[in-house]
């Protein structure tokens, strides 16, 4: 059997440039080695408060920005979450498996359940079961993922162990696709938090549909560190955060970006940054706009129905090795 990938995003916000170099442009680079699965997980989103026709209207952009990124529905499949029923109905079942410790333990959990003060879901807290029951229904190799998302890939192994101990074989175990460079692209506003969707400031994260005038003010805003030349360092880390994301936008090695902005100052950094993020999104934001309604559902159909028969199988399975065999 060809190796798998499954992988996807949240319909929360806007996609940023920290999605697409962490996560997305993987993605693209991976699918013609793999058999490959990408989710939009509107389940995951409905975890903290989202207003219903925003929601809908998102599950189709991240969607149409996995399209336009470069993701081919001749060769992946390409669909959202809540289409296929198998991933609540399997994520039932591993919330049996999953002991509420190891939620307990999960960082993501506990960053979003301070946000959300008294109101926290019991889903927020069950999420990595959902997230695990994504994975495991494709039989998946390979997860490329963000920084962020490690944990929840190594509970996911956990799950699929514990389960194929108690039951019998059933899951193959896959593994995290965590990139050496853009794993954790940082908000540009506090180089010491992620860039996020969620972040209330706007101006910590470059949307992958911003104009070109947000996209300039934004970096030209971006907090730097003391010191004024432009180099990799560690001690540095708004500067390297900058240069990472001019690095995979451009393709250039660390040796030639530091050569180009040797006796440059953060101002040209800056404004090299802006280019090189105008260069790769205007012709992107070109794409999103070019795909029609009707090819959209029409791929977005055809990938449930593709993504629901191996789902099926694999649930089978499940429920026949647990005993549960209905009337
Ligand atoms: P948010 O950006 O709101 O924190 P999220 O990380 O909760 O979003 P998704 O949008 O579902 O959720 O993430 C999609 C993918 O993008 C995941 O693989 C995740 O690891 C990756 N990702 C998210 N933020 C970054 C970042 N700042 N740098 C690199 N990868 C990221
Ligand atoms: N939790 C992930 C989104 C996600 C995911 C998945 C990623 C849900 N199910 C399965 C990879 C595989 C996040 O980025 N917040």
């Amino acid at each position: 059997m060809a190796k798998r990938i499954f992988s996807g995003a949240q319909p929360t916000g806007n996609l940023h440039l920290g999605n697409y170099l962490g996560a997305l442009r993987n993605w693209v680079a991976l699918q013609h080695e793999y058999e490959s699965f990408f989710c939009v997980v509107d389940l995951h989103a409905i975890t903290i408060p989202q207003d219903p026709a925003g929601l809908a209207a998102k599950t189709h952009e991240v969607a149409r920005l996995y399209l336009a990124a470069g993701i081919d529905p001749a060769v992946s499949t390409i669909f959202v979450q809540s289409d296929v029923k198998e991933h609540a109905e399997l994520a039932w079942v591993l919330n049996c498996v999953v002991r509420i410790g190891e939620l307990e333990r999960m960082t993501q959990f506990k960053d979003k359940a301070k946000k959300q003060r008294e109101n926290v879901s019991a889903g927020l807290l069950t999420y990595p079961a959902l997230m695990a029951a994504d994975i495991l229904l494709y039989q998946t190799d390979l997860v490329p993922v963000g920084q962020d998302q490690k944990q929840h890939l190594e509970l996911t192994r956990d799950l699929a162990e514990r389960f194929n101990r108690d039951f019998g074989e059933t899951f193959r175990v896959p593994n995290a696709f965590i990139p050496k460079v853009g794993a954790k692209i940082q908000a540009l506003d506090d180089p010491s938090k992620k860039m996020s969707k969620s972040d209330e400031n706007e101006n910590g994260r470059i949307s992958l549909m911003d104009d070109a005038d947000t996209i300039r003010r934004k970096f030209k805003r971006a907090v730097t560190d003391s010191g004024a030349d432009v180099r990799f360092d560690a001690a540095r880390p708004a500067v390297t955060n900058l240069l990472s994301i001019y690095q995979l936008l451009t393709g250039q090695t660390p040796e030639q970006i530091e050569a180009h902005f040797a006796g440059k100052g953060y101002a040209q950094l800056k404004g090299d940054l802006a280019d090189a993020a105008i260069a790769f999104l205007q012709p992107y934001q070109e794409r999103v706009r070019s795909i029609s309604d009707e090819e959209l559902s029409r791929i977005l159909r055809e990938g449930a129905d593709k993504a629901r028969a191996i789902a099926a199988e694999t649930l089978r399975q499940v429920k026949e090795r647990m005993g549960i065999v209905g009337a």
